[in-house]
């Protein structure tokens, strides 16, 4: 069926029909023909398995208009008070699968296009992922999208629509290489655009002051944001979200046809390409200047369209004549800025309410400062923000003014108010004004303007309090909270692994654990039982065995399902220590090849994948990729060892290779240095899929640990507050390595891995050498205990029954991790909505 022409003669015997409303297979089979006939995008019926794809998600997209449509209608009607998420980053993946699944027409779906010649499974193979974000951020966004239309929460997020989203990595003989990706080289069946929602948006220019003393932001270039919406919808509901998504565009007038005219071409489109650039790319390398310039551009793109929005939805839902009281706007609005990167909102909403609207200063910070809430994500000082002053004030020049007042009066009441932090001000301020470089704290800001501030995890949120944000604390201490990250059931078990699914169903006798997470205890009985670990056993391994094609497909390397399948994939990143996983497989190679062949039949055949992408310009990340992939080059290829070890680099990790990875992996590593990773999420996923962590007490490991048992965790490392202690010792030298890390870098070094020059990364695990960081993330502290605890789960993977019942105890854990949960802590305890279900 390759070339549709099969499909293409049926389609001709199906007699067309708009339907939104459709939902046998029949009627359903109709709509997809009338898609593929009179929403063409291709030539003339053609039905291969891409024009497929389209066809099948415009008959969604009907469907899903309509439930929008009616969401929308009764929002408006209700005007409840509504949530805005504000995120540079989303990282949504496919949308067919969910969407079908969501609206619980599975059945249906895949009759319909079987009479249409194809599977469900292959025409959902066909869409490229959404991916515009880097990692657990974007992807925390998008589950929490996901939970609030499931919740029925008035909530909308908004974005930017980038042109081309997180890179495309593959990996050559140099290691990883970065390819634009391009997720609308054709188009998205699932973006809307609203023609009718543009916004302006200024940048550069001055401040005038008027006779009166008001002051107005003029001149400058102005680009046009303009809306696409992305349907979001609820699991067995009719609401259906938006998620909008910005676009810039320049105006008819900004082309100079004179200057065309004379042949200057470029000269003539100079503010056209200007405008282009804004959302290019995700996340522009911002090395240079103009890089800076371009990043600070895309954020207050995104802010200052959003706010325009959100304020002219406020005055439209107003039942009173002419525009509402602004005091009403916080009972009415919550905005929650995703990391310091949506800071811009809060000098764009005051601009707004005083230069746009007249209100005083006072009145402005009041609505301000009740409407805005900032999640922390990271305690790594290199990820805060910092936005040099000169840049802001080229830019930006009246939000630079409000910036500096509501600097200048947090700093007054804290004169007045505090004697004690005299001597903090410097580190509290928001702008650092360090002659060498001044720059704008944009955390600062956050914590000064925001109503809550949180963090992603306990642990995460606890070391907010006691140290980053500890002196606030002192003057604002029920500012801070807590809300441990979640992740949807719906996208990370029960579409990605409807085998484990329908036995979870079975045994609990329903399926409320779909929304209702907590459900999954009920399977803590069962435990024990052969009859569900059998069950348990064959959906795990047809999940290992479907995991095991594709990585042969994508890398060439055949994988033995019957090993036990130890997965790590995440961004890499050195606080990660993906070199510390590797250099314990450097070290079971090693033993592995000095056994006699008898000796190696006793120990337990494994196959690592470790996959991720590294920021293109993170050189030592970037070398850990190279290393993973040398290592598995010897590995695999050695005929003594390789039928009890492999390692794989699995390419281009994104949002659809971890739905196929997570349900066939039985151990998983979250083994970041303890204090580092704020929550990270995947650990979620993969303990709610049945696999056993390896880990460290950092981030949601703890609480996951708590929650299915320490028994059923297998934990190495020091504990955050250990860790300033031996970095210290490190330093000075006290640090006495354990032999087998010394035997593992030395073996790296000896050169069995290739040519590759790995000194700059075996250096940076050396102590007081003069190079590197003097192993900072003390990868030679925990290398000891982390082999011990490799040890113990090669033990644990001997009891195949001990193994499935940590395993099913895993799951029955795992239910406090839905995001669900954690989107209804947000709701209740810092945007004060409340569910609002259309009829
Ligand atoms: C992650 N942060 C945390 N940042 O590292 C992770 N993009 O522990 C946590 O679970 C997750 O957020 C969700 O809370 C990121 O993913 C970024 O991707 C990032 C950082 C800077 C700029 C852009």
């Amino acid at each position: 069926n390759a070339n549709g022409k099969a499909a293409t003669s049926l389609l001709e015997k199906i007699s067309a029909k708009a339907n939104p409303e459709a939902d046998d297979a029949t009627e359903i089979a109709g709509n997809i023909v009338y898609h593929a006939k009179y929403s063409p995008h291709f030539s003339p019926l053609k039905f291969g398995p891409e024009q497929a794809l389209y066809a099948t998600a415009e008959s969604l997209r009907d469907r899903l208009i309509q439930l929008w449509n009616e969401t929308y209608v009764h929002f408006n009607k209700v005007d409840p008070k509504q949530t805005y998420y504000l995120s540079m980053e989303y990282l949504q993946g496919r949308a067919l699968t969910n969407a079908i699944g969501n609206l619980n027409l599975q059945g249906p779906y895949a009759d319909a296009l079987r009479t249409l010649g194809y599977e469900l499974e292959e025409i959902a193979e066909q869409e490229k992922d959404a991916a515009l974000g880097n990692g657990g951020l974007g992807r925390l966004a998008s589950c929490f999208l996901d939970s609030m239309a499931t919740l029925n929460l008035p909530a909308w997020g908004y974005g930017l629509r980038y042109r081309h989203g997180l890179f495309k990595q593959i990996i050559t003989k140099k290691g990883q290489e970065e390819i634009p990706e391009d997720w609308l080289e054709k188009f998205s069946p699932w973006e809307i655009v609203r023609h009718d929602v543009v916004f302006p948006v200024r940048f550069f220019g001055k401040v005038q002051v008027n006779p009166d003393g008001s002051r107005k932001w003029v001149d400058g270039d102005v680009v046009q944001a303009l809306a696409y919406d992305v349907p979001i919808p609820g699991y067995g509901t009719k609401n259906t979200i938006s998620l909008r998504l910005w676009e810039a565009k320049a105006r008819a007038e900004d082309l100079d046809l004179f200057q065309f005219n004379e042949g200057e071409y470029e000269l003539a489109a100079q503010l056209h390409s200007r405008a282009q650039q804004i959302c290019t790319v995700l996340y522009p390398g911002d090395a240079t200047e103009n890089g800076k310039l371009l990043r600070l551009k895309q954020q207050f793109f995104l802010c200052s369209a959003s706010l325009q929005d959100i304020i002219s939805r406020f005055h439209e839902r107003s039942t009173t004549e002419g525009s509402r009281k602004w005091s009403e706007f916080p009972s009415k609005v919550a905005v929650q800025m995703n990391d310091t990167h949506p800071t811009l909102a809060i000098p764009e909403l005051m601009r707004l309410l005083m230069d746009d609207n007249g209100l005083g200063w006072d009145e402005a910070w009041d609505v301000t400062s009740k409407t805005v809430a900032y999640t922390n994500h990271t305690v790594l000082p290199e990820a805060l923000e910092k936005w040099s002053q000169s840049l802001m004030w080229k830019l930006l020049p009246r939000h630079m003014e409000i910036i500096e007042e509501i600097d200048k009066r947090f700093v007054q009441t804290i004169r007045d108010t505090r004697v004690d932090l005299e001597d903090k001000i410097s580190s509290l301020s928001i702008l650092d004004n360090n002659p060498q470089k001044p720059v704008v704290r944009m955390a600062n800001l956050c914590v000064v303007s925001s109503h809550t501030v949180n963090g992603v995890a306990q642990l995460h949120s606890d070391i907010l309090k006691a140290e980053l944000f500890a002196d606030y604390v002192s003057i604002w201490p029920n500012k801070f909270q807590n809300k441990t990250n979640g992740i949807t059931p719906r996208r990370w078990l029960r579409f990605c692994s409807p085998e484990l699914s329908d036995i979870i169903t079975k045994w609990l006798k329903t399926d409320k654990w779909i929304t209702d997470l907590d459900l999954l205890t009920g399977l803590r009985q069962f435990a024990d039982n052969e009859e569900l670990q059998s069950e348990w056993a064959s959906a795990k391994t047809a999940n290992k065995k479907r995991l095991a094609q594709y990585i042969e497909r994508v890398t060439g390397v055949s994988i033995d399902p019957t090993s036990l399948f130890d997965i790590q994939v995440k961004r890499i990143h050195e606080y990660k220590r993906q070199l510390m996983n590797i250099l314990g497989v450097v070290y079971r190679f090693k033993k592995l090849k000095e056994m006699k062949p008898e000796e190696r039949k006793k120990t337990v055949p494994r196959t690592v994948m470790i996959g991720g992408k590294a920021f293109a310009t993170y050189t030592n990340a970037k070398r850990i990729v190279k290393l993973v992939n040398d290592v598995g080059d010897v590995v695999n290829s050695d005929p003594e060892v390789n039928e009890y070890l492999k390692v794989v680099f699995v390419p281009n990790y994104n949002v659809t290779v971890a739905e196929m990875l997570i349900p066939g992996s039985e151990l998983s590593q979250h083994i970041s240095t303890a204090g580092m990773e704020a929550s990270g999420t995947s650990n979620m996923k993969f303990a709610l899929n049945g696999c056993l962590i390896i880990g460290t007490l950092d981030g949601a490991n703890v609480e996951i640990r708590e929650e299915v048992g320490e028994e059923n965790f297998f934990l190495f490392g020091a504990t955050a507050d250990q860790v300033p202690r031996l970095r210290k010792e490190r330093e000075d030298g006290l640090f006495k390595p354990d032999p087998r890390f010394e035997e593992a870098k030395q073996f790296v070094k000896s050169g069995v891995f290739g040519s590759y020059d790995y000194g700059p990364l075996l250096d940076s695990l050396e102590g007081n050498t003069g190079f590197g960081r003097g192993d900072y993330f003390l990868v030679g502290y925990d290398f000891p205990s982390y082999m011990d605890a490799q040890a113990k789960v090669d033990e644990a993977y001997k009891d195949r029954k001990g193994w499935l019942k940590m395993s099913i105890l895993s799951t029955a854990g795992s239910g406090k991790f839905s995001s669900d949960r954690t989107i209804a802590q947000y709701a209740k305890e810092i945007w004060n909505i409340e569910a609002c279900p259309v009829p």
